[in-house]
């Protein structure tokens, strides 16, 4: 991994040798396929089949074609010069029944995935999931039930001792599986029900604990750790009301997450806050915390956006927007988030492991999305000369893909995708970000 700069150095849009320059994925958003090869259905599959749930009814077929498109997926990541490849293992390709014997064919596309990327010099980076829990687990209560969180390890275990890959991602986001899936119910499974919710975000966090225990268990030389999605929250006004609610959301969206997996315990408010509206407290045994808690090897921040509340508790939008609404285009925040996880936090090495925006400018000319990732990748080498220890930086996303319940019409890609042929287009951005990966440095 990279050797991190002293702090102070003076880099001004430049980044330490061997900084790892990467694009993201995940796997219901681009494989499609999703009966092929033994498969089985996953809440993802569920959610999009029922009407309405879904930006004109899109699904992950066809995503962007990828398990169809491997080798011309592999050779774009090399013209762009890539480092680093941040992807996800679809849990219902490996066991289409959350449990239970390999389905190999499942497991040969991400070896042979990991082998094209070894051979092109991009070092892998694997999600082990990205939110397309089997169907079959589901039904057994989902995240809800402790159970799946075991059934994760096992999983997990079976997928690193099939893949070499050195650095690993428990789960992806677990605040957006809580917020989305299960406090607003606009993600898979659909549920809306803040009681059940912080037992979801117990058992996610305990799932992480037990991967990394079974990863590390099955030898040395692995990197393990979790990607976040962390807001930095502001007041928006100098009221106490703003400050309040400010530190309430942030409690919900970043210490909830942070504090159990880096300081091995939930922080006191917001425990107070969540068992308000869930019999989490109940669900916490003796020892999860010091199992959640395992030391990580790295941290992935996934960062989009800041969030400005006033004393209701409401967001106020202050900064640009584009297609996606609850993103604004702030990157002092950035550098606020990435500085506070070096203050406050025991020291981890940080790799960001999504930014970027959604706009549907392009493919030739994508002013929006290169103005946000100048200025955020501006952002990140200011915060890497004052100290904080990030080794990489995913932008998100390699291709326009399948973005949730907005279906095909929100794009993220650095790579535009025509879904109606499947043809591939650098972007203005991504060739900008070619040749930043390059030079090293910000031009
Ligand atoms: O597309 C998503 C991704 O799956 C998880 N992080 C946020 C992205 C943009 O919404």
């Amino acid at each position: 991994m990279t050797a991190l700069p002293e702090a102070g150095t003076e880099l001004s849009g430049r980044f330490p040798p061997d900084f790892i320059w990467g694009a993201g994925s995940s796997a219901y958003q681009i494989e499609g396929a999703t009966t092929e090869d033994g498969r089985g259905p996953s809440v993802w599959d569920t959610f999009c089949a029922v009407p309405g749930k879904i930006n004109d009814g899109d699904t992950g077929e066809p995503g962007a074609d990828h398990y169809h498109r491997l080798e011309e997926d592999l050779e774009l990541m090399s013209s762009l010069g890539l480092g680093g490849y941040r992807f996800s293992v679809a849990w219902p390709r490996i066991q289409p029944e959350g449990v239970g014997k390999v389905n190999q064919k499942g497991l040969d596309f991400y070896r042979r995935l990991v082998a094209g990327l070894l051979e092109r010099g991009i070092r892998p980076m694997t999600t082990l999931f990205h939110w397309d829990l089997p169907q079959a687990l589901q039904d057994i209560g989902g995240w809800e039930n402790r159970d799946v969180a075991g059934r994760f390890a096992d999983y997990a275990a079976l997928v690193a001792d099939a893949l070499d890959v050195a650095d690993w991602v428990t789960i992806n986001e677990p605040r957006t599986v809580v917020d989305a899936g299960h406090v607003l119910g606009i993600h898979a499974p659909g549920i809306a029900d803040e009681s059940r919710a912080y037992v979801v975000a117990h058992h996610l966090l305990l799932g992480h604990g037990l991967a990394v225990q079974a990863l590390r268990a099955g030898g040395p030389g692995r990197r393990v750790g979790i990607a976040l999605d962390l807001h930095p929250t502001y007041p928006a006004d100098d009221t106490p009301e703003a400050a309040a609610a400010a530190w309430r959301q942030d409690g919900a969206d970043n210490r909830l997450y942070l504090d159990p997996v880096l300081l091995g315990g939930y922080p006191a408010d917001v425990l107070e806050w969540v068992a308000e509206r869930s019999p989490v407290i109940g669900h916490i045994r003796a020892g999860d915390l010091a199992t959640i808690s395992e030391p990580i090897d790295l941290l992935g921040v996934q960062y989009y956006t800041p969030a400005f509340l006033d004393g209701e508790g409401q967001r106020i939008y202050r900064y640009p927007r584009a297609q996606a609404v609850w993103l604004e285009d702030h990157p002092e925040a950035f550098y606020d988030v990435l500085m506070r996880l070096a203050r406050d936090y025991p020291p981890v090495p940080i790799v960001v492991t999504e930014n970027g925006i959604a706009t549907d400018e392009g493919p030739d000319d994508d002013p929006v999305r290169l103005r946000y990732l100048q200025g955020h990748l501006r952002a990140l080498s200011r915060a890497i000369a004052d100290g904080a220890p990030v080794a990489g930086y995913h932008a998100w996303s390699l291709l326009d893909n399948f973005e949730w319940a907005e279906g095909y019409r929100q794009r993220f890609g650095l790579v535009h995708v025509d879904f109606a042929t499947q043809k591939r287009t650098l972007k203005a951005s991504g060739r900008w970000y070619r040749d930043v990966i390059r030079h090293n440095r910000l031009l």
